[in-house]
């Protein structure tokens, strides 16, 4: 049975990786074993496992260093030598929940930029939640999971939340654009008809990618979500939508 240290650090230099916005730097990970593991792993459901089998917990720990954004820990099996990584997309919902039996260790990445699941952009951290629901209810599901709804601040900010919108059916997102304008954000203008909001810290919306004709207000529409054109639109606050949810990064 392989024992090891209760910190794991491993280092590498990187030249291309693609993913990573500073290529020539080093990536390093740190994780620590969660002495009060008892076989219990919470995730979302935007979380997969992939299994290496006769591993060493620092080979495995270094794997995460590929997807350093997707990986945020490893389960080690101290019996069977497999390490498992785990691993989370950014859509999804929020759920799930796993039991492992046997001699399994759980290692999770200090310095966690971003809580599982979520994922990092700039100084911040995003969760698509893909359950529909009202604006209000996606505020408060955001809430409840220690974030809030997405403020945008920036153009750039703004198409990289679109670019990582979550593919969907193009028979269900059709070119009328007004089928792909289905992810609420944190603006509202519900307080004063025609100034908006960030939900986030009541702060007035500066930047703005409203799509042509937007806002319309039409039937008193109130809340905003972002199309995957970029644009946005205020739409009915009843309206099921999926949502974005940020937090500041940890
Ligand atoms: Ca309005
Ligand atoms: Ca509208």
């Amino acid at each position: 049975m392989r024992s090891f240290n209760t910190v794991i650090f491993v280092s590498l230099a990187i030249t291309n990786w693609t993913q990573r916005q500073d290529p020539g730097a080093a990536v390093s990970v740190q994780m620590k074993k969660r002495a009060s593991f008892d076989g219990n792993l919470t995730l979302t459901s935007t979380c997969y496992i992939s299994e290496i089998k006769n591993t060493s917990p620092s080979y495995c720990a270094s794997r995460c260093l590929f997807r350093p954004d997707v990986c945020h820990g490893i389960l080690f099996n101290r019996e069977s030598e497999t390490c498992k990584l785990i691993k989370c997309n950014p859509a999804g919902a929020f759920s799930g929940g796993q039991f492992y039996t046997g001699k399994w260790d759980l290692l999770w990445k200090e310095k966690e930029f971003c809580k599982p699941g979520w994922v990092k952009h700039k100084e911040h951290c995003y969760f698509i939640n893909a359950t529909g629901d009202t604006w209000k209810n996606s505020k408060e599901t955001c809430e409840d999971n220690g974030g809030f709804l997405a403020s945008i601040t920036s153009s750039e900010e703004n198409s990289w939340i679109a670019i990582n919108l979550p593919s969907v059916n193009s028979a269900v997102c059709s070119p009328d654009w007004w089928d792909c304008c289905t992810y609420w954000i944190g603006a509202t203008d519900v307080a004063e008809e025609g100034t908006f909001m960030w939900t986030s810290d009541n702060s007035t919306v500066g930047f703005v990618n409203w799509y042509p004709g937007q806002p319309s207000d039409y039937n008193n529409e109130d809340c905003v979500a972002i199309c995957r054109s970029e644009h946005w639109n205020d739409a009915d606050c009843y309206m099921n939508f999926s949502s974005i949810c940020q937090t500041p990064a940890l």
